[in-house]
């Protein structure tokens, strides 16, 4: 049988890329064609996405794929463009980490409470849910003008193709979408004065996109007719789908920016102690259900290189391996770490008040975050499964995180359980399977995980020590 290729367009918060996936019974081989930051850009207005320059990346990226049998978009969730009634976009998207939406929840809450939000959304409480940044922009000039919204990957493929459309996996993280039903949820969207006719229809995974436009043929030196896959759209729905597991009794772990730590269900877990858990309900491949926390993930350590001036990685990597284990550890779930900027000062000050040393070097404050992030993983790997009475044997990492081989040996330790950890490119091979799959390739998602355990390179990592260790070390967070 005849293999094909299928392009993967997958940004992140840090880096985007445009990966091809090579796909047959029993191929699948992954190769980069095009990487490029994601550098958003402070304004007077506020935080904001180059999203002009993220599209440069893509056109450029397929260029450097060539001939590809179709081409599939996923990225961050939450955030959009808005559209002017002919089309345009208006300014640039406001990124999730800006400070707009700041208070912005009370208000909110005060329309509709927390508890009935999140009994008709399954949606955790994030200050960046589209549903906050819009209630945000409520009295703008800019939403004022909209006459669409366009989640980041739909709008990238209405560049491409010209049609507007709004892919399930990704509008469930707007907090508008009934996890229940799979549609929106008029009755939330009503009652906080949201218009949902700036949404496009919904698409679903499989669902075709339209054709990459004469221009967008003209300009990557591409021969049509080339179609635009729906996948799941939303970057960590489309991981979730590449997580290689060959059973049901497993958790994962999407690295990346985040960390998203959960387990695939087949129904939302909507009661009130999952809610105070802070647990979400999006929605995935095939009606599935992503109940996962969010977790500050590398971002922590992002932002500290940053303030370091960029140090050597592994150089850093290894000090934190030689630094002491478990010495200081804060919640890599906490809000005060979302915001860009002073954040070697902000653990600091997170230790302090919790009345642990103060890391010194930078290999030592490494150290606490990756003790950190895997107490966190540890924690919402033993939530997920009691609140959803879901029991697992192994933790999956995937994405940029199994590059780490120090965080993935601690994920192990802390959660007592073995780690299997790869693919690092899962979104992108979500999203390339996904296309595949609705070309005939593959079969159901069972079949897609299978063949990923079949060809993709994983590392096992087997839990060292006493679990007490860790225990130990969360009772010093009391603040949830
Ligand atoms: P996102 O998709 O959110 O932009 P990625 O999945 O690309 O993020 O993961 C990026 C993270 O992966 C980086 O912040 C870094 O911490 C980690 N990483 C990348 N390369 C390596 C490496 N060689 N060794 C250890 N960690 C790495
Ligand atoms: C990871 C991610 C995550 C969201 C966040 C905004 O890239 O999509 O699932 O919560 O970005």
């Amino acid at each position: 049988t005849a293999v094909r290729s299928y392009a993967a367009v997958d940004l992140g918060a840090s880096s985007g890329r445009v990966m091809v996936g090579r796909v047959g019974p029993d191929t699948l081989e992954l190769t980069e064609a095009h990487r490029f930051a994601n550098r958003p850009v402070r304004l007077p207005e506020g935080l904001r996405w180059d999203v002009l320059s993220l599209y440069a990346g893509v056109l450029d990226g397929l260029r450097a794929a060539g001939r590809v049998d179709s081409v599939g978009i996923d990225s961050w969730a939450v955030d959009y463009g808005l559209l002017d009634a002919d089309g345009a976009l208006l300014g640039n998207p406001v990124h999730y980490r800006d400070a707009r939406t700041e208070g912005v929840a009370e208000k909110v809450w005060a329309s509709m409470p927390a508890a009935e939000l999140y009994a008709a959304t399954g949606l955790q409480y994030a200050p960046f849910n589209t549903l906050y940044q819009l209630t945000a922009a409520a009295s703008t000039a800019q939403l004022a003008q909209a006459r669409r919204l366009l989640l980041i990957p739909d709008l990238l493929t209405y560049w491409l193709t010209g049609e507007q459309g709004t892919e399930l996996t990704n509008a469930s993280t707007t907090q508008l979408i009934d996890p229940r039903t799979g549609d929106w949820s008029h009755a939330v969207a009503d009652r906080l004065g949201i218009d949902l006719t700036l949404f496009a229809p919904l698409r679903r995974p499989g669902d075709p996109a339209g054709l990459l436009r004469d221009r967008v043929l003209e300009e990557t030196g591409l021969t049509g007719p080339v179609p635009v896959t729906t996948v799941g759209s939303h970057d960590t729905a489309s991981a979730v789908a590449a997580v290689p597991a060959v059973d049901e009794r497993f958790a994962y772990i999407c690295t990346g920016t985040w960390s998203l730590a959960g387990l695939e269900l087949t129904a939302p877990v909507l009661t009130e102690e999952s809610r105070a858990a802070n647990f979400t309900n999006e929605l995935g491949l095939d009606g599935t259900v992503r109940y996962l926390r969010n977790i500050m993930g590398l971002w922590l350590l992002q932002e500290c290189m940053r303030a370091w001036d960029q140090p050597d990685l592994a150089d850093l990597l290894r000090d934190a391996a030689a630094a002491p284990a478990l010495r200081s550890v804060v919640d890599a779930g906490d809000a005060v770490f979302l915001a860009p900027g002073r954040m070697p000062e902000r653990i600091a000050e997170a230790c302090r008040a919790s009345g642990q040393p103060v890391p010194g070097t930078p290999g030592e404050v490494t150290r606490c975050i990756l003790d950190s992030l895997a107490l966190a993983h540890r924690r919402a790997v033993e939530d997920a499964q009691r609140l959803a009475g879901h029991a697992v044997d192994a933790v999956h990492i995937v994405g940029g995180g199994t590059r780490n081989t120090l965080l993935c040996q601690l994920t192990a330790d802390a959660c007592g359980l073995p780690v299997v950890a790869g693919p690092t490119e899962a979104a992108a091979l979500g999203n390339v399977l996904v296309q595949a799959r609705a070309h005939g390739l593959v079969g159901d998602r069972a079949d897609i995980r299978r063949l990923l355990a079949r060809t993709q390179p994983l590392t096992r990592y087997e839990p060292r020590g006493d679990t007490g260790r860790w225990r130990e070390a969360q009772a010093r967070l009391t603040t949830r």
